[in-house]
């Protein structure tokens, strides 16, 4: 059993108006037995007094760089001193009890726990987003070959490394998917552990816009992460208008006599072409994974190798 001191962790907290759960949300943690200078508030200049009230609980408060909650977290990471990062919404959702969980998980040897939101309070998640996130969670589980359930969670453990190295290309609410891409495509190791997920208090900052914007974050991502899985998927959109092209010209072609050639060539064509993009999209996936194993192979050879070194120069 692992130990319960939290001198590696850092527990940060972006706040935007969260005066009505952020006492709460402090409180708990300091329930489970968080102490105060574990915890990192950083604010998005929050005119309902949430700052004052986070700092009347004894913790460190700072404003944060630029906007959004992405930015939060960029300012957030510059200041940590401890290994490992938790980051959780000031909302008063994700309990605290979850904190000590992914605490031990991360230190059995992983660079990124979700805490995936798996008992959910009704009413907490609207069903469009809920829908949203399933998707998205999909998504990112394909391109990567993971098998995470919930990779928008607010609640998170990773190594404060992996913070200060990514590249913050993602804003506001998708700094979540980008976190997971660079660790998924760094071959990171990656789990999850089932949480509670409470209704809000407050008012929420996520809207339905930010999923139009989280969606096309991810579209950038992949370009970054597997330029090719993009290219040939949008070459397999190509399907759907020859398709569609294809189906018009057979009904013509079998129910009334008309003959369309030029058509007929045209649907040949664009399904033809959909199809072997359809085909490389799918190689390409393969390929990034076979890319990510062969690289976590590697990390796990580097990693016994510099445990043997380290044993071997070890005066007897
Ligand atoms: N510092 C900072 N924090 C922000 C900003 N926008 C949102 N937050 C905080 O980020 C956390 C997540 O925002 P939420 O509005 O709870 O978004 P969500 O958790 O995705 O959605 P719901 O909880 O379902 O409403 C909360 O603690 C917010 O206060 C921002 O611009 N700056
Ligand atoms: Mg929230």
């Amino acid at each position: 059993m692992l130990g319960t001191s939290y001198d590696d962790l850092t527990i940060i907290i972006p706040t935007l108006n969260e005066a009505e759960s952020i006492g709460l949300v402090l409180d708990e943690l300091f329930s489970v037995g968080i102490p105060p200078d574990k915890v990192l508030v950083v604010d998005g200049y929050s005119d309902d007094g949430t700052r004052e009230i986070a700092e009347s609980k004894g913790v460190r408060v700072v404003l944060q760089e630029g906007s959004g909650k992405a930015d939060a977290i960029k300012t957030g990471s510059k200041l940590v001193k401890t290994a490992y990062v938790l980051v959780m919404d000031g909302d008063y959702t994700y309990p605290a009890m979850h904190v000590p969980e992914l605490h031990n998980k991360i230190r059995e040897g992983y660079d990124l726990v979700l805490g995936c939101r798996k008992y959910v309070e009704k009413g907490a998640v609207n069903p469009l987003f809920k829908f949203g996130n399933r998707m998205i969670t999909m998504f990112v589980n394909i391109l990567y070959g993971t098998e995470v359930s919930d990779v928008l969670t607010g609640m998170y453990i990773t190594r404060s490394s992996i913070l200060r190295e990514i590249f913050y290309e993602a804003r506001d609410f998708s700094v979540e998917i980008e976190i997971f891409s660079h660790v998924a495509n760094t071959s990171g190791k990656i789990s999850e552990i089932p949480i509670k997920y409470r209704r809000r208090r407050g008012i929420k900052k996520l809207r339905v816009s930010h999923g139009f914007k989280i969606t096309w974050d991810l579209i950038r991502l992949t370009w970054r992460y597997n330029p090719s899985y993009l290219i040939f998927l949008l070459g397999a959109a190509l399907l759907i208008p020859g398709l569609t092209l294809g189906t018009y010209v057979a009904y013509h072609y079998f129910f009334t006599g008309i003959k369309y050639y030029l058509k007929g060539l045209v649907a040949i064509l664009l399904t033809l072409t959909g199809f072997q993009s359809l085909l490389m999209a799918i190689m390409s996936v393969y390929t990034k994974r076979m890319e990510m194993r062969t690289l976590h192979k590697i990390n796990e050879l580097k990693t016994c190798i510099d445990e043997l070194r380290t044993s071997l120069e070890k005066p007897r």
